[in-house]
């Protein structure tokens, strides 16, 4: 059995990497040339804790292979990106991208999952594209000139990959019964969490819904950390009080909602059905103006100090990963970057080692370690719970203002 994975970014290498290590031959594709050669080399491209010792055992074992082509396959998984337009719907060209670089080496009998997180109706809309570059196929089952479909969204999370990969449940739809059937066959090789059968336009449902639920409630917090700004009450403190009752159980508020999937996902939902989903638009709003609530605190605290120095500890999008995807914390630090008239930036990253083109034009902004930039800074601004920063010595930090908005030190 042959697989090959197009898509080998935080989710589709350590897919290909899992069903590698269970034996089956699989090669990984990626338009991107020199993450082929890195992986090929045995190397993770990207920070993921534990993962980089299965992936060298795999390359050096020769069951997965790296690849700028796509081969025949008796399986494909597709986990490309799917980002949304300006009217927050699927923008599919990744998606079709991948199913025409398909297509040619189908013969018949072959099975295609589609991981990417997408709105209700992509799975089969990714099956009609492709039919129509090959009529000589068939979406039905039971055909030789049959291929098959079916969704099976990943849920791990980045930080977490290498137990949620196989512990997790699985949701696995196909487009026919045949497909359904095809997949579970796949994911059950190195998935020992129960696998979930439904039909495609469920399984695309649910992913959508799980990250919904997760940015409806974190919202709540976001929300709750306003309201106690306003009437000066300890937010933490406020929700693990309420946390105690056996029936709440309330996240953490922060400085927005970051990353690809949690500030992404919900807008499908909402593009779907617009006017059904008014719960999910206004978390999604309170979420988004969460950044510009942090800044505005800055600014009333800068502006009472000559020349002030900023200590910024943190632009990932959240703790002890290097993903800087669609992150509030680096948005707030380049939006005071822009606004400050004077003073500076010290931004903290212990994840990385220069800062991402999106900052790199600013003059007031430079990388700094912990220590240094907080000993220089008037201003400490904690904006992601990275190990280091929760472990840094708190007498430290002298009479300095903080602004946490993690709850860090509190
Ligand atoms: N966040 C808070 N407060 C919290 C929890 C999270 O502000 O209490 C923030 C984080 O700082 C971050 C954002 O939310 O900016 C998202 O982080 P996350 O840890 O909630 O989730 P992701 O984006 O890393 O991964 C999510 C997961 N989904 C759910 O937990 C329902 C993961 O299981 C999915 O596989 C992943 O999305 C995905 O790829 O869809």
């Amino acid at each position: 059995q042959s697989l090959c994975v197009i898509g080998l970014g935080y989710i589709g290498l350590p897919t290909a990497a899992f069903i590698a290590s269970k034996g089956i031959a699989v090669t990984g594709m990626d338009t991107n040339q020199s993450y082929v050669d890195r992986i090929n080399a045995g190397e993770v491209p990207f920070f993921e804790p534990d993962f980089e010792e299965t992936l060298s055992r795999v390359v050096s074992e020769g069951s997965l292979k790296a690849s700028s082509e796509v081969p025949h396959a008796d399986a494909y998984i597709v986990a490309v990106p799917t980002p949304f337009n300006d009217n927050h719907e699927l923008d599919p060209t990744y998606i079709e991208s991948a199913a025409e670089s398909i297509t040619p080496h189908l013969t018949g009998g072959e099975l295609i999952v589609l991981e990417s997180t997408s709105p209700p109706g992509t799975t089969k809309k990714m099956a009609e594209h492709l039919i129509e570059m090959r009529p000589d196929l068939t979406l039905e089952d039971g055909k030789p000139n049959s291929v098959y479909f079916a969704h099976c969204p990943e849920r791990v999370l980045p930080g977490r990959i290498m137990v949620e990969m196989e512990a997790n449940d699985r949701v696995i739809g196909g487009l026919t019964p045949r497909g359904t059937e095809l997949a579970r066959a796949l994911y059950a090789t190195f998935c020992t969490g129960e696998l979930l059968l439904t039909d495609a336009t469920t399984a695309e449902m649910a992913k959508l819904t799980e990250n919904s639920f997760r940015d409806v409630n974190i919202a709540f917090a976001n929300e709750l950390s306003v309201i106690c700004d306003k009437l000066g009450i300890d937010v933490w403190e406020l929700i693990e009080l309420a946390n105690h009752h056996p029936r709440v159980n309330i996240l953490q508020p922060g400085p927005g909602v970051g990353g690809h999937c949690i500030a992404v996902d919900p807008w499908f939902i909402v593009s779907a059905a617009p006017e059904e989903s008014k719960l999910i638009q206004a978390a999604r709003n309170v979420n988004d103006s969460k950044p510009e609530h942090v800044i505005d605190k800055v600014l009333a605290k800068a502006a009472r100090i000559k020349n002030p120095t900023i200590a910024a500890l943190g632009i990932a999008f959240k703790p002890d990963i290097d993903d800087l995807r669609e992150s509030p914390s680096l948005e707030i630090v380049r939006e005071l970057a822009t606004i400050l008239e004077d003073g500076d930036i010290r931004v903290v990253e212990p994840h990385i080692k220069e800062l991402p083109p999106k900052l790199k034009d600013l003059d007031s902004l430079q990388l700094q370690d912990l220590e240094t930039a907080i000993a220089d800074a008037d201003i400490v601004l904690v904006l992601v719970d990275h190990k280091p920063f929760k472990q840094f010595d708190r007498a430290k930090l002298g009479d300095k203002v903080i602004i946490d908005t993690r709850g860090l030190w509190r």
